[in-house]
């Protein structure tokens, strides 16, 4: 037999190309050397710095499922392992790198026209452009089909919508460049894509305050974008899609990088829970690893984070070979997401009242692993999605 590994119990490292783990390797190194030192602070500061991402495109991390463009190519499945390097760190950076890559990077070069992608796309891969994406307002989030953002025709300026709404709960927005946001066409009735870039927008007509006092996500940054009359060129708009097809395209590439993305922060926790368990003592100075308590809580968490990362990678695959469905990327999106929530949770006990105190991770975890089950489609929602498919029912309304 071969050796059983506990930080890759099924050997999922046996599927990856030697590209994909150069690629692993790459990020996991970038992430061990230059994140992790600087997350603690970070997340007790709320702050995000956004040189992060200029780092991440040095490395080529930035939409790298994009072919041309100035990116790299490469698969999904290696997207994956770049985003659950970053989430071993702390899911508020996966979550600035999944807006930029996934959510505007991938919308602009599905959607958008020649000259938008040669415009966006080479300065967003180099981390010199920053994107957000708003699609969420403040009255409606899981039923983004009712938003109420707008865009009418300028009335001063030929060429140009008017746009105004307000969306809310937005990555990186107070520090976008390039906000790509949803609005419904007066004419219409149709949800557009828009690109506004905040270097254009006369003074008042665009504000993207900050969220602050989170108590998830700290190490990355959330705002709001509030728009009254933002003049956007007609340029600016992606020209064929139409409906909520738009943004739900971009979000299955995001969703799926957060199926692999949590299971980096649930391996951490995994991690960092042995440890403990190893060194702490306790009834006649036995470690707390020798108790089957504990060793079903580190079984449990290591075999659904094994489970995972093996779906995860079929779906990744099937993605690249043009199979995947939506629900699919569903199901990982929400089993990966509920079940790293749910045993990161339950590891957090392993360090009694330490896990109270910052400087162990693990309580972090457990507080950014909510925003992952609730962002991109709460866990429910994901339900029914499933649950139309599987009964041809929908239940949403
Ligand atoms: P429904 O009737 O289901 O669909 C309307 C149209 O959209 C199409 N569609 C999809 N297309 C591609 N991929 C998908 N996954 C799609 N899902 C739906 C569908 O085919 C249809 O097209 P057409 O041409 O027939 O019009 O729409 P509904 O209004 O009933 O939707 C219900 C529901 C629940 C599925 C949907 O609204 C939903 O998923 N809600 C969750 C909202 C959500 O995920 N928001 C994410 C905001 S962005 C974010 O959270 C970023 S966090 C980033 C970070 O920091 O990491
Ligand atoms: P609601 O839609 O009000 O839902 C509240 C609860 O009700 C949920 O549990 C939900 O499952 C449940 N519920 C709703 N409808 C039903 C139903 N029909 N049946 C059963 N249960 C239902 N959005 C963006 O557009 N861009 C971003 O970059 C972005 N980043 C985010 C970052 C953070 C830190 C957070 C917290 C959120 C972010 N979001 C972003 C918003 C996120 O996508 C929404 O919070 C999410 O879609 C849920 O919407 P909501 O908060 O309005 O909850």
């Amino acid at each position: 037999y071969a050796t059983f590994n506990w930080e890759d119990p099924l050997n999922a490292n046996n599927l990856f190309t030697e590209e994909e783990q150069a690629i692993a390797e790459t990020a996991e190194r970038y992430c061990q050397e230059r994140l992790q030192p600087r997350v603690l602070q970070a997340y007790r500061d709320e702050h995000y710095d956004p040189k992060i991402l200029e780092e991440m495109g040095e490395l080529g991390l930035l939409g790298s499922s994009i072919k041309g463009y100035g990116c790299a190519g490469v698969s999904s499945v290696a997207g994956g392992l770049i985003t659950r390097a970053v989430e071993r760190v702390d899911s508020g950076y996966r979550s600035g790198m999944s807006v930029q890559s996934s959510l505007v990077m991938g919308g602009i070069h599905e959607f958008g026209t020649e000259e938008q992608k040669e415009r966006f796309l080479p300065e967003m891969a180099r981390g010199k452009l920053i994107g957000a994406f708003g699609l969420t307002e403040p009255n409606h989030g899981s039923d983004p089909g009712s938003m109420e953002s707008v865009a009418k025709p300028h009335p001063t300026k030929k060429g140009y919508y008017s746009l105004s709404g307000a969306k809310t709960w937005i990555t990186n927005s107070p520090i976008a460049d390039v906000l790509l946001v949803w609005a419904k066409l007066q004419e219409t009735g149709k949800i557009r894509g828009f690109l506004v870039e905040r270097k254009d927008c006369p003074p008042g007509t665009l504000e993207t305050p900050a969220i602050k006092d989170k108590n998830g996500l700290r190490a990355s940054i959330t705002g709001m974008i509030q728009m009254d009359g933002v003049p956007v060129p007609e340029a600016n708009m992606f020209p064929d899609v139409e409906g909520l097809k738009g943004p739900f395209s971009c979000l299955n590439s995001a969703r799926y990088g957060i199926s692999l993305g949590v299971m980096g922060a649930l391996e951490d926790a995994i991690a960092r829970a042995r440890t403990y368990s190893l060194e702490r003592k306790q009834f006649k100075g036995n470690p707390l690893a020798r108790y089957q308590l504990i060793q079903k809580k580190l079984a449990d968490a290591a075999t659904d984070a094994a489970y995972g990362t093996l779906a995860a990678v079929q779906v990744g695959r099937l993605k690249d070979e043009g199979k995947v469905t939506p629900e699919m990327i569903s199901m990982v999106k929400r089993q990966n997401c509920d079940s790293a929530l749910r045993n990161v949770r339950v590891l957090q006990e392993i360090f009694g009242g330490n896990a109270v105190s910052d400087e162990y991770h693990i309580g972090r975890h457990v507080a950014n692993l909510f925003v992952t089950q609730t962002y991109e489609g709460q866990s429910d929602i994901h339900s029914l999605i499933l649950g139309r498919a599987i009964t041809g029912i929908q239940a949403f309304v």
